[in-house]
């Protein structure tokens, strides 16, 4: 059914794509922008349009000029990959009623999950656990304070057009609150368009554990296990790993049940993630549900076996899930850290720039996922990826000193990389042990930049 597939995206997501899609027999259609004509994911498509200048909002965020290229090309389905346009509900609508097949959830599920108060609501309703906070929307301070008072401090503000950690404000008291709230709404309605906010209970050293889900037209869902994602710097993941050091089979089938029940209660027909922190009573909360592939979707393709992006293209397809849940066996241990083109020595500065030598590693249990080659220039108008590096392992000692070594093997020359750094992560006891929350890069940091200043 699908010939056909333009990929609405660059960099390594839109080549992992088109793997994808080779292995499928699908034919695949490339777009770039102007700097990004040598690009490999244009070299590995079958054909490629240029939709415009190098800025984003030029290009990959053109929609007009996308479904344009899906015209001259004669495409029949669109994948987003992820960021740009694919959590954009109204381009996922306007995709399907030009008559092409939208490679995700329904526009309505992208829409309602992408107000944060409103997916809070539904979940809730449908009995996934939320961490306690307010009704939706608040309609007041003192509405904040009343919520606050009776469930405790200290809360967290969170916009609803927010997400992914943007817009948020910590208050510990009454006081703090007040004050919180008219600078999360001011905050939010630059930078969403949108004042609204909503306060939570905040949980001040949990993990964040994410669960892979996939969907199908025919109403089933099945979740892949989970991904320990806690090592993040600025709401940036650094390292992510399936299973999570602190989840057992018993919580794995808890949060996928769960997770799963949330999906269904959508009717859920995609690739998609649900979002929890787990507090340190071993306790889970929905936070919110990513409706598209991420970044890091390999670690659970290394842990089952099942190609993520594969099964993502059939369900769009209207095919059943290729696998049944009672078939899905987790194997082994994998770990996954992103190399970026950033200088920790000053702050992850973006460094972009030429290339001028690039070793990758190789040798068993090691998956390299980049649209980096030697020579390649890394364009200052795009996110700082240069490479997932992941591992592979019998279990999270075999995969922690795998990932040393593939780390170590790791050259790349001409700009600065998080390649040294991440590798002193891997190193830390904090991190050999799994002992992490989604504070402990905060305290490490503190120390790195202390030792980089010679203190
Ligand atoms: C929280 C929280 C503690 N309590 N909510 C950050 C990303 C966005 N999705 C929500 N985030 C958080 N929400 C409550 N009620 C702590 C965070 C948080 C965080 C979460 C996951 C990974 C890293 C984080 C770093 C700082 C704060």
């Amino acid at each position: 059914m699908l010939k056909k597939i333009l990929i609405a995206n660059r960099g390594e997501i839109a080549l992992r794509v088109i793997r994808a899609c080779k292995e499928l027999g699908i034919d695949t259609v490339a777009v770039h922008s102007e700097v990004d004509a040598d690009s490999l994911h244009v070299k590995f498509a079958d054909e490629s349009v240029c939709i415009g200048p190098s800025p984003g909002n030029q290009s990959y965020l053109r929609v007009p000029s996308i479904l344009a290229a899906a015209e001259i090309t004669g495409a029949n389905a669109i994948h987003p990959g992820y960021g740009f346009l694919a959590e954009n509900d109204h381009f996922a609508s306007v995709v399907q009623s030009s008559g092409l097949v939208w490679i995700g959830p329904q526009p309505d599920v992208i829409r309602r999950m992408g107000d944060k108060a409103e997916a809070r609501r539904m979940m809730q309703a449908a009995g996934v656990p939320v961490i306690p906070g307010s009704e939706g929307v608040l309609a007041s301070v003192d509405e904040a304070v009343g919520v606050a008072r009776e469930m405790g401090f200290p809360v967290i503000v969170k916009a609803v057009a927010g997400g992914g950690g943007r817009g948020m404000r910590v208050a510990r008291d009454a006081e703090e609150l007040r004050a919180a709230v008219p600078t999360a709404r001011a905050e939010a309605e630059k930078a969403f368009s949108n004042p609204d906010v909503y306060i939570e209970k905040y949980l001040a050293r949990p993990r964040h554990i994410e669960v892979q889900l996939l969907g199908d037209k025919h109403g089933n869902v099945v979740h892949l296990g989970e991904r320990d994602c806690s090592l993040q710097r600025r709401h940036q993941k650094l390292i992510e790993e399936s299973p999570s050091p602190a989840v057992d089979a018993k919580l794995r089938q808890r949060l996928g049940e769960t997770a799963i029940r949330g999906a269904q209660s959508v009717a859920y027909d995609s690739a998609g993630t649900m979002e929890f922190l787990l507090d340190e009573d071993g306790r889970f909360y929905f936070m919110e549900m990513n409706t598209r592939i991420q970044v890091e979707h390999p670690v659970t393709e290394l842990v089952t076996g099942i190609d993520i992006v594969k099964e993502q293209i059939a369900a769009a397809a209207g095919e059943k899930l290729g696998f049944k849940q009672s078939a899905l066996r987790f194997t082994g241990h994998a770990i996954e850290v992103r190399i970026n083109a950033e200088d920790p020595g000053a702050g992850f500065r973006p460094s972009p720039g030429k290339v001028e030598f690039l070793h990758m590693p190789g040798g068993i249990g090691v998956r390299i996922d980049s649209h980096v080659y030697q020579g390649y220039e890394i364009s200052p108008w795009y996110d700082s990826l240069i490479a997932k590096l992941l591992v592979h392992g019998r279990d999270r000692s075999e995969a922690l000193a795998r990932l040393e070594r593939a780390l170590a093997e790791c050259l790349i020359l001409g700009i600065r990389t998080t390649t040294e750094f991440t590798l002193d992560l891997v190193r830390t006891p904090m991190f050999q042990t799994g002992d992490v929350t989604t504070r402990s890069l905060e305290s490490f940091l503190e120390e790195y930049d202390a030792a980089a200043e010679g203190v």
